[in-house]
């Protein structure tokens, strides 16, 4: 549709629909009229695909995660429509401004951080190289909480994000799946098989609700099936009147309701929480059920060729459940034989592992999962059993760790080892946590199924990232080396000849002035503070954790400021620093780290003596719809996890194909980004991990004595307590004690010299203005390599057997 037959439309709509007229319709109103537009074109499109699918039934992968980070969707939609353009201009004539419009979707936050946003760009990719497959996840009810800073601290606030009716999807109780929970299990003989039924179990019906995935320039529509736990309506679900009360009857009932009710807030913490279970056991039930009917209605075929036509992807091991869940499906439902289960099982899992944090391994006890599970639980132990018999056997060296390796130990059901154990592909998501894997965190199995093993180095969508957020740097890009890499991303190499080209130079530099005013006008309406648009913004955006230290980060900028005090007239030029993060609600460590930089932030902020050359700026409920605010602005990203401990990043990759230089450590995917650009084009720091295992072999540190040594240190940190932050003065001790009593586990004090020099590299080189506009095309013009597209062609080739479909040429 052009701009007049758009501007028409929606006139219409807003009559039929609505009720209203363009003069008198709300913002709000004008967003539901487009976004109905756009869901009704994209449903016919749809319908086709299904179709296709249903005709050709190409091999499919099916993406399970319990998190998907999907933000909103009204503006990609329009983008990969090629609507964008044409659809901005029928707003701006009907005299509304755009980014106005498309800010009345509520971000879908269901997911976290890192983890569920990369779910969210596979699927873009997906659909974008044309490949069959699928996200299959849970509809919360409340996604992660919202977050408010009320005197210095962080408060959470539920996000009620589907109080207004959700636009994108289309609910589908035709497909209907009903999950059981508890119960006991009984076994009996059947034309001499042993057969099992569960019974008096507590059931709840799971309603899927579909979204559409458009692909970018392609008719592809793919699906993104959120699970949606709710009463069920068959007699099961009536009062009985036996056993139970009537209320306590209503009470389980709407207990199993709350299944779906709200995401978990933890990233990288285990808790035992039973519900959580519940989810997981929830949405891995739900999904397997619709594929194995599907598979069946489609092929005709016994299950027994599952795995050929099926991969199903595990984001994490929170779904990892769908092993034992796959096999009870087969046996009890399929009446498949325990080898032949095992066979397709094993030949369609896939697991993805995404970090090795301890604390972060999901572990349940066997009396919660086998109350909850009974079946599965026994199905759990017989994989155990036999898979600790074929180390015995056909390993004896590994014999004396069959403990350390087994499924079930020490009275926990251990989710990682299940899933390496039911699964043909382990991968891992930058080449350094791979071999990390491989050569620690997994070692005795990589020993076991070395062929298994594999390495998938995350990416991020390009459409989004660059095209939607950051359309001016997008024309400068189309204006000197043609469009060609919208669809094959690493064309950006081309802009390696504009380097040191300084009109290009010139014009990069205005992108940027012109994204940095844009944020510092927003910044200016959420704070009131005023920023310098010439300072350098310096930016930190992720989930607040103590290995991604932002501690490390605030405190160099208070010993910025205390050097300033000191030195009022040195010569180094205005930074802006800005964060953003949420901390896990119960996470006490990361909300004073908060605290703390939002008190230094009041105390440097309106400090006048240091002419404005540091500003403070913590951003309010960091996420997605926000990042594509901060990413196009941002000169430098931090990516300064402690060595090892990040398991890839995928915000440094967004902030390098928006120009900003890297300030980071060598862990995760900067390690890649590196091999790319090359250490002269970023700002690198701090131990390596080799380093940082070795003081953890030998106990060669000590927070304490460096403290002591070290001058400047000292005085840092004394400013904790020391009336720095006057009120304050007891409320940071926490982080006192942790970095000195419980000497530093991450290294912060450690790492602390070395990031200085790198900030004051900085500062040097930001002065050298071509040499700084330099890196940064050449950090574009790397970034081609970390589009999600190519993630996903490698897990198609590699691991799914997918190929790819080969694009056609961009429409004119
Ligand atoms: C059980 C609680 C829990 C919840 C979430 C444990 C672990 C997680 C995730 C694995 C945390 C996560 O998001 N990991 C991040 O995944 C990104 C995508 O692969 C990586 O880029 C990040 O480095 C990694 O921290």
């Amino acid at each position: 549709m052009n701009e007049q037959q758009l501007q028409d439309s929606i006139c219409q709509t807003l009559e039929k629909k609505l009720g209203t007229t363009i003069n008198e319709a709300t913002s709000r109103e004008i967003y539901i009229a487009v976004s109905s537009i756009v869901k009704e074109n994209l449903n016919s499109e749809w319908l086709q695909t299904t179709k296709r699918y249903k005709e050709q039934n190409p091999r499919t992968v099916y993406y399970f995660s319990m998190e998907f980070l999907m933000g909103r969707l009204l503006e990609s939609n329009l983008l990969n429509m090629h609507w964008l353009e044409p659809m901005k201009a029928a707003l701006t004539n009907l005299g509304f401004v755009p980014e106005d419009i498309f800010a009345c979707e509520q971000d879908a936050g269901l997911g976290n951080g890192g983890l569920g946003r990369l779910a969210a760009c596979f699927l873009d990719s997906m659909a974008s190289l044309q490949i069959p497959g699928h996200g299959y996840g849970i509809r919360y009810k409340y996604g992660l909480f919202e977050q408010k800073i009320v005197d210095g601290n962080q408060v959470e606030l539920p996000d009620y994000w589907l109080r207004e009716p959700y636009v994108w999807e289309t609910k589908r109780p035709d497909l209907t799946a009903v999950i059981c929970f508890g119960g006991r299990v009984e076994t009996y003989e059947e034309n001499g098989k042993m057969k099992v039924s569960l019974l008096d179990t507590e059931k709840v019906a799971a309603v899927p609700y579909d979204v559409p995935i458009k692909g970018y320039n392609n008719e592809t529509i793919n699906t993104l099936r959120l699970w949606s736990a709710e009463p069920l309506e068959s007699e099961d679900g009536f009062y009985a009147g036996d056993k139970q009360s009537y209320y306590d009857h209503l009470e389980s009932k709407r207990s199993l309701e709350r299944i779906s009710e709200f995401l978990y807030p933890d990233d990288s913490n285990m808790d035992g929480k039973m519900l959580r279970l519940k989810q997981q056991y929830f949405l891995v039930s739900s999904g397997l059920q619709t594929i194995v009917k599907l598979f069946k209605q489609r092929t005709g075929h016994s299950c027994l060729k599952l795995h050929e036509y099926i991969s199903i992807q595990i984001n994490d091991t929170h779904p990892s459940l769908v092993v034992p869940e796959l096999m009870r499906l087969l046996m009890d439902e399929e009446g498949l034989g325990w080898d032949e289960a095992w066979h397709v099982t094993t030949n369609t899992v896939a697991y993805t592992n995404h970090t090795i944090l301890s604390e972060a391994l999901e572990k349940w006890p066997v009396p919660l999962f086998s109350q909850l599970l009974p079946r599965i639980y026994m199905i759990t132990e017989e994989i155990n059993e036999r898979f600790c018999q074929m180390v015995y056997h056909d390993h004896p060296e590994y014999r004396s760790v069959i403990h350390e390796l087994a499924v079930i130990s020490y009275g926990q059901v251990r989710m990682a080892h299940l899933a390496v154990v039911g699964s043909y592909s382990v991968n891992g998501v930058a080449k350094m946590h791979t071999e990390i894997l491989k050569r620690s965190e997994m070692k005795q199995f990589y020993g076991l199924f070395p062929g298994k093993f594999n390495n998938k180095t995350n990416g991020i969508t390009h459409r989004r990232w660059l095209m939607q957020a950051n359309p001016e740097l997008t024309s400068l890009i189309n204006s000197s080396i043609g469009e060609e890499w919208k669809e094959r991303p690493k064309d950006l190499i081309k802009l390696l000849r504009y380097s040191k080209d300084a009109s290009f130079q010139e014009k990069l530099f205005e992108v940027k002035q012109f994204n940095k005013q844009n944020l510092a006008r927003y910044i200016k309406e959420k704070t009131g503070l005023i920023i310098d648009d010439r300072s350098i913004f310096d930016v930190q955006i992720k989930r607040l954790h103590g290995y991604k230290r932002q501690l490390l980060n605030i405190l160099y900028v208070i010993n910025r400021y205390l050097y300033l005090k000191d030195h009022p007239h040195a010569d180094i030029p205005a930074r802006t620093f800005i964060f953003g993060a949420k901390a896990a609600p119960s996470y006490h460590f990361a909300k004073q780290v908060i605290r703390l930089i939002v008190s230094a932030a009041d105390q440097i902020n309106n400090d006048a003596s240091i002419n404005d050359k540091i500003k403070i700026v913590f951003l309010e409920n960091y996420n997605v719809s926000l990042a594509e605010m901060i990413i196009p602005a941002s000169e430098v990203s931090q990516q300064i996890s402690t060595a090892g401990k990040e398991a890839s990043g995928t915000g440094n990759m967004k902030l390098m194909m928006n120009g900003a230089l890297t300030l980071g450590t060598l862990d995760g995917a900067n390690v890649e980004i590196k091999d790319m650009v090359g250490s002269q084009n970023m700002f690198l720091f701090g131990m390596e991990e080799s380093e940082i295992e070795e003081l953890h072999r030998t106990g060669g540190y000590s927070a304490k004595s460096l403290y002591q040594s070290d001058k400047r240190l000292h005085h840092m940190i004394n400013q904790l307590h020391d009336g720095f932050f006057g009120r304050d003065e007891l409320a940071f001790k926490d982080i006192y004690y942790h970095l000195l009593r419980d000497n530093d586990e991450y290294f912060v004090l450690k790492d602390f010299e070395s990031y200085v020099e790198a900030q004051e590299m900085i500062d040097q080189t930001y002065q050298q203005w071509n040499k700084w506009q330099e890196m940064s095309i050449t950090n574009i013009a790397h970034s081609g390599k970390f589009s999600s597209d190519r993630t996903i062609m490698q897990y198609a080739s590699e691991i799914w057997n997918i190929s790819p479909y080969i694009p056609v040429p961009a429409k004119k």
